[in-house]
């Protein structure tokens, strides 16, 4: 199965894209394909439409587009479930010891990094930023 991960601005611009590398190797996860982009603001209101009516999508999306970040798609059995529980919850306050939310995130909205929440969202994101053909 394949899942889509985002290092984003904040932990990028705090240099944990090495350590973020690190939790996705060492939990068996297979890069597929990896980049830094910046995502325009439209961009970033596309990736997160099924947020557009929540109170937080402007801050989300200013903030998706604030700066540079590394998109992923990844390999593994349960990859979705699996990246998930290696993230932890959205909010680091509540994340798991040890997860990466938990170890680098700053806030509910500044948390470090994004995982799809299904295989039909997996699919959907991975090709938001990849062609099949640079998944390798
Ligand atoms: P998830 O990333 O754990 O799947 P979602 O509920 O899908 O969490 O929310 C998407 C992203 O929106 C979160 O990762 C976080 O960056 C941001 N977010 C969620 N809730 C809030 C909020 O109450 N205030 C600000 N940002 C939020
Ligand atoms: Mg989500």
């Amino acid at each position: 199965n394949r899942t889509f991960a985002i290092i984003k601005p904040d932990a990028v611009k705090n240099n944990y894209v090495d350590k973020i590398y690190n939790h996705i190797l060492d939990n068996g996860f297979e890069i597929l394909s990896a980049k830094l982009i910046k995502m325009s603001k439209y961009q970033a209101e596309q990736f997160y439409i099924i947020h557009n009516d929540k109170p937080f999508y402007e801050e989300l999306t200013s903030f998706m587009s604030s700066g540079r970040c590394m998109v992923l798609a990844l390999k593994k059995e349960n990859a979705v479930e699996n990246w998930r529980k290696v993230i932890g919850s959205t909010n680091p306050n509540d994340a798991e010891e040890g997860t990466i939310r938990k170890l680098y995130a700053n806030s509910l909205g500044e948390n470090a990094v994004h995982g799809s929440d299904s295989n039909k969202n997996a699919v959907k994101e991975i090709s938001f930023f990849f062609t099949e053909s640079e998944l390798i």
